[in-house]
């Protein structure tokens, strides 16, 4: 792969892993991002289509066979990505089987995809069905929404309509609302078909005192996704620091004439009529 070191694509995932960091939102090894990318993509960066090494995995989805995912590496740090993208970023194509990856770019210390990869595979998978135009998904720790797990009732139209309620921008952004999943183990094929299962309905899934996972047609998208519904976190819990006490919100109504004026349908049932 001759220069894809200064492709677009390693570019724009080192920037956002950065931004990521930057937002204090993937503290240590916290935190994964994979990208699709098209065999044409691709094509203009292979000088020879030699594999570098074959990865097993734990589990991919056998429509995948044959796509190319940039992805961030198990343990790798995001503060460092943009320093160091041939190591801590590999770009890997789904091998015939979908038991392996054949590494195609980087990773040249030796590394591997996130241990969460087999959970993006699924969610890539999902979500694809949905958006033919899907190719990121984003995982990441915001610190404001991870905090409100811990305060509010893990229940998906009331997580939704308040944080819908703590800015004008939320609905516009995710009217499909957002999902939730239980606690569960990270890095494990059940908390992978849990958070695909939710990517059905919803492109982003929190997980409970951990974080959220985000999908999207773009980095952009994905990471926009991201920080406005953190920035609606970190609201609602300024709003509870000034003591909590609303005297006036959006109501349903609004959010409605919300709705219409920009041609987005809010999830069924979570707004009265
Ligand atoms: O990759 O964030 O959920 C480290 C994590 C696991
Ligand atoms: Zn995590």
């Amino acid at each position: 792969m001759n220069r894809f070191v200064d492709s677009l694509y390693v570019r724009e995932v080192a920037k956002i892993t950065d931004k990521l960091y930057q937002h204090g939102w993937d503290e240590r090894n916290g935190g994964n991002v994979s990208y699709r990318l098209t065999k044409e993509e691709v094509k203009p960066y292979e000088d020879t289509c030699e594999v570098l090494r074959r990865i097993p995995i734990a589990c991919s989805e056998e429509q995948l066979v044959g796509t190319y995912f940039l992805v961030t590496g198990t343990g790798r740090y995001f503060r460092n990505i943009i320093d160091f993208p041939e190591r801590d970023l590999g770009l890997v194509r789904i091998a015939e089987n979908g038991k392996y990856v054949d590494l195609m770019w980087g990773f040249n210390d030796g590394g591997r995809p996130t241990s969460e990869f087999p959970t993006h595979l699924m969610g890539h998978q999902t979500r694809l069905k949905q958006n033919k135009a899907q190719r990121v998904i984003m995982h990441c720790h915001p610190t404001h929404l991870i905090a409100m797990t811990f305060t509010q009732p893990l229940d998906e139209k009331t997580f939704t309509k308040t944080l819908w309620k703590m800015q004008t921008e939320s609905l516009v952004v995710f009217p499909e609302g957002i999902g939730i999943i239980p606690w569960m183990v990270p890095g494990t094929i059940a908390i992978g078909q849990a958070t695909a299962q939710k990517l059905e309905q919803f492109s982003s899934v929190i997980w409970p005192q951990h974080g959220i996972f985000a999908s999207g047609s773009s980095i952009d998208e994905a990471f926009g996704l991201i920080e406005t519904i953190e920035k609606a976190a970190q609201i609602w819990t300024t709003v509870q620091t000034q003591g909590g006490n609303i005297k006036q919100t959006i109501t349903d109504r609004e959010l409605n004439d919300l709705a219409r004026a920009f041609g987005v349908t809010p999830h069924p049932g979570y707004l009265e009529v």
